[in-house]
């Protein structure tokens, strides 16, 4: 007996050293999902936030700050500045005159747009001009610069796959070396990109729903996602008034995708974007997804109710995260008006991947796939 101890105690240390672990040892860490780093239910208030921003616009300098923008750190994932384990965000402020230089970048990155008409964000050769609600994309590999031609600040909500980019390929890098070159020229580095695409190019292009130019490239530089980078949210008020007149989901009420209208799939390989709108009144089901989302209040309030009694109250301009395996719902807590979310999960991944699960719970507690 005392002979196998001893045995055992050697097996161990002989694989240390080898820089093998025992599984029977290390079986609990990896079996147990409570061992994981995993995000948690957060909310980010802007009422909190708004005047932090506004501070760090006056004080903090956009050639220091390249990017003026407060992250949205999950609590359970210090000291990474993450929303969840896939998915990255931020608030970003830009005061009129103020830019941030052409740079590209393996995470595909987006933007939602909260104040000001001024802003916008060149991609690829094309200036998306961007209000209250337009969805601005960048894609995997797209070339892009900001900067604010208005009278007042541009806020709007960064969302990228980065945490995803870095868990795939942790030698990701930040490229700032754009060059241009006039035909007949040599190419020059250049912090601001060159406009070559018409006004409005991407909803002239691609915003009617169903029909699709056929004499264009649709390739975009090395654009991993969708050649259309601007969705205006008139359009999507629109689509989602009409479709008022159908049964809602049970969870996720009255929702659309935002799509890449050449393949009819999500606008980058890895996240879906799109807004659900909760008519007043309606009490959705509660859901589980193995896929995480992030959410953005751009009409409306309410509350998550999570399955262990806990809510997350948010309104207009909060923006909050319900992470892989919670049970939620969302309640439209305003009798009198429709509660609009902007929503950003990393479902495509999942889904591509075979991970992706997703339950219901009816009202008597029986819990069904979807
Ligand atoms: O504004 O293009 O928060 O490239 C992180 C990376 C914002 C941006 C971020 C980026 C950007």
């Amino acid at each position: 007996m005392l002979n196998v101890e001893h045995e055992r105690e050697n097996l161990t240390s002989s694989s240390r050293q080898l820089g093998l672990a025992e599984y029977w040892v290390e079986r609990e860490i990896i079996e147990d999902p409570a061992h994981r780093t995993t995000a948690v239910p957060f909310v980010w208030h802007w009422k909190d936030m708004q005047p932090l921003l506004a501070k760090a616009s006056d004080i903090v300098p956009m050639e220091e700050a390249y990017r003026r923008a407060l992250l949205f750190s999950n609590p359970a994932l210090a000291p990474k500045a993450w929303m969840t384990t896939t998915i990255y965000g931020g608030c970003s402020w830009y005061n009129p005159g103020e830019s941030a230089e052409v740079h590209r970048h393996p995470p595909s990155a987006s933007r939602f747009v909260l104040h000001g008409d001024g802003g916008w964000t060149a991609v690829e050769g094309e200036k998306c001009m961007m209000s209250r609600g337009d969805l601005i994309l960048t894609p995997n590999g797209t070339w892009h610069n900001h900067g604010n031609d208005g009278k007042e600040p541009v806020i709007w909500v960064d969302i990228l796959d980065l945490p995803l980019a870095e868990n795939l390929n942790n030698r990701w890098v930040m490229e700032y070396d754009y060059f241009e070159a006039k035909p007949g020229e040599t190419a020059l580095q250049k912090k601001t990109q060159t406009i070559s695409k018409a006004d409005d190019y991407s909803v002239k292009l691609y915003a009617i729903g169903g029909i699709k130019p056929t004499f264009i490239d649709h390739q975009r530089g090395e654009s991993a996602g969708s050649p259309m980078f601007v969705y205006r949210w008139a359009d999507t008020v629109k689509a989602l008034n009409t479709l008022r007149e159908f049964e809602a989901d049970p969870c996720d009420g009255i929702s659309v995708e935002y799509i890449d209208p050449t393949t009819g799939a999500s606008v980058v390989p890895t996240m879906s974007f799109g807004v659900h709108l909760f008519e007043a009144g309606f009490q959705p089901d509660f859901q589980r997804k193995s896929s995480s989302t992030v959410y953005c209040v751009i009409q409306g309030r309410g509350r998550t109710e999570l399955d262990d009694g806990k809510t997350l109250e948010w309104e207009e301009n909060d923006v909050f995260v319900v992470p892989s395996g919670t049970w939620y719902r969302h309640v439209n807590t305003d009798p009198g008006n429709d509660l609009m979310l902007y929503a950003v999960s990393d479902e495509p991944t999942l889904k591509k991947l075979g991970f992706l699960r997703r339950y219901r719970r009816l009202a008597d507690g029986a819990i069904v796939a979807r």
